[in-house]
């Protein structure tokens, strides 16, 4: 059959087994029989989609040109007659439960704080996507903890200075940016809207500020340069391929295509168990059915993050980073440390900065937070050099929702700060306006906070700005799983009268 048949919808209905499997993607129909046990995320749910229209499902999870560049030229059977799409857009159920949500959700203008983007996120997402964008590892101690570490530092205004006119805006990595934040990477921006990623690359080249593009993004990065603006300033997050190859190819494009930073991923040779996306699985698969069936599928239980991250590359070391600065002069920062040793050694390596962080809770939980880590991590860099150091930034992200929180990062030393679901939820639930929204929230909040801290520059906050004494003094968040099933020990009982 040639690469432009015409496939009616009752051809398809006969290659709808694992024996002969078809699926369509974007109008056009794939044989993928052979490819069923290798996908990532399990045969399972390919065959749910074997003899029809799988776009719905497919396009928030692979980058658009995934199965047609990966599959043999042979498998692309042809073009899907129209009537068999027409049925697959049909909405189900659960898009129209959201969309009525999505209709009464409060207007943009009584949306006050990031906070309030995130309670319409859960209000009004997909079960899966919720799970997967707000899931964090094991207890979700860390995630948490990101957010309580903001409440206890404290601030030490000063009075009666002049400050009528306010100026937030800042350089990162030598880029202006119209606010001291970027715009973190977080994967699967379909999952949320269906513009994806475009929602903030738009929001972002309008406001000038810059966005990270993450390697899983919905949108692909080509996607995601062409709706910028020109000369609009983009960094790259970087997971690194176990086929060096292919992330010489990715990163060199990026170069070409005018990034100017990359961001590598450092602590994530593995994917943490996010226990909210994970459970999600087995309710959709009726999965735990099928174990006491005695069947195992190793890769049902895994969660969407888990089931595309397998080319990840656990190998990637200390040794790798002079093979990245000889592959580009991009600015490179790595993105996940933690310990002052690393900071030292990231330093001593020659890269441009690193982001403390612990991924948003989603890795090592009970990673001490960027916050408090930042302290100490500023502490041993004094130690070797002059500081601030114009060639090396250190970045926070984890648990920012105000302005206020970003003052007091930069106060502690940092020289941005990293945003990632609070702009997720506001493109989630209002799209690309969501996201200016965001913005300008921001904006207020920066401008109201460096008033009533007495500065007119971020260039005057310092560490006096603040009181870090309680940062360490750490409580953690409660282990609630442990406490749904911890039996209180009982007092001596009087006896029945
Ligand atoms: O935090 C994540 O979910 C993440 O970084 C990731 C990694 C691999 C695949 C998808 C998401």
């Amino acid at each position: 059959m040639g690469a432009m048949s015409l496939i009616p919808e009752q051809l398809l209905a006969q290659h709808a087994s694992r024996e002969s499997c078809w699926i369509v993607v974007h109008k056009k129909v794939y044989d993928i029989t052979d490819f069923l046990d290798e996908h990532p995320g399990g045969s399972k749910i390919i065959l749910r989609y074997a003899g029809k229209d799988a776009t719905a499902a497919y396009e928030p999870i692979h980058p658009p040109d995934m199965i047609s560049s990966n599959l043999p030229p042979e498998k692309h059977i042809g073009i899907a007659e129209p009537s068999v799409s027409a049925v697959a857009t049909l909405q189900t159920e659960e898009q129209k439960k959201r969309e009525l949500l999505l209709a009464s959700r409060p207007p943009l203008d009584e949306i006050l704080n990031l906070h309030d983007f995130e309670a319409v996120a859960r209000a009004t997402l997909p079960d899966k996507a919720w799970a997967y964008y707000s899931s964090a590892s094991d207890d979700e101690i860390a995630i948490r903890e990101n957010r309580a570490a903001y409440q206890r530092v404290w601030f030490l205004p000063r009075i009666l200075r002049d400050v009528t006119s306010v100026d937030w805006s800042t350089t990162i990595l030598g880029q202006r940016s119209s606010l001291p934040v970027y715009i973190s990477a977080t994967a699967l921006g379909k999952l949320g809207h269906p513009d994806g990623e475009l929602n903030l690359t738009r929001a972002a080249g309008k406001h000038g500020i810059i966005q990270m593009i993450p390697t899983l993004a919905s949108c692909s990065f080509d996607e995601i340069v062409d709706a910028a603006q020109p000369k609009q300033p983009l960094f790259l997050q970087l997971y690194v391929n176990r086929d060096r190859e292919v992330t010489k190819k990715y990163v060199q494009h990026a170069e070409r295509r005018g990034v100017s930073g990359l961001f590598i991923t450092v602590d994530a040779p593995q994917l943490g168990r996010r226990e909210k996306d994970m459970r999600m699985k087995f309710v959709d698969d009726g999965a735990g059915a099928k174990v006491q069936e005695g069947q195992s599928d190793v890769k049902k239980d895994q969660g969407i993050a888990r089931a595309i991250s397998s080319f990840i590359d656990p190998s990637l070391a200390w040794e790798d980073i002079p093979w990245f600065r000889s592959i580009t002069k991009m600015p490179i920062v790595l993105k996940g440390v933690a310990s002052p040793h690393d900071a030292i050694l990231a330093l001593e390596a020659g890269v441009q900065g690193i982001v403390l962080s612990n991924h948003g809770g989603r890795q090592l939980d009970n990673a001490r937070s960027g916050l408090e880590n930042l302290v100490d991590i500023v502490a041993a860099l004094k130690t070797r050099g002059p500081w601030p150091n114009p060639n090396f930034s250190v970045f926070v992200d984890g648990g920012v929702r105000r302005a206020s929180d970003v003052l007091k990062a930069l106060a502690l030393g940092a020289s941005a700060v990293g945003i990632g679901r609070g702009f997720l939820y506001a493109f989630s639930s209002y799209g690309q306006e969501g996201v200016e929204k965001a913005i300008e929230i921001l904006r207020d909040e920066f401008e109201m906070g460096m008033r009533l801290l007495g500065i007119t520059s971020l260039k005057e906050l310092g560490p006096e700005f603040v009181d870090a004494s309680a940062l360490h003094a750490k409580q953690a968040p409660q282990d609630n799983l442990y406490s749904a099933t911890y039996q209180p020990l009982r007092l001596a009982q009087f006896r029945d009268s």
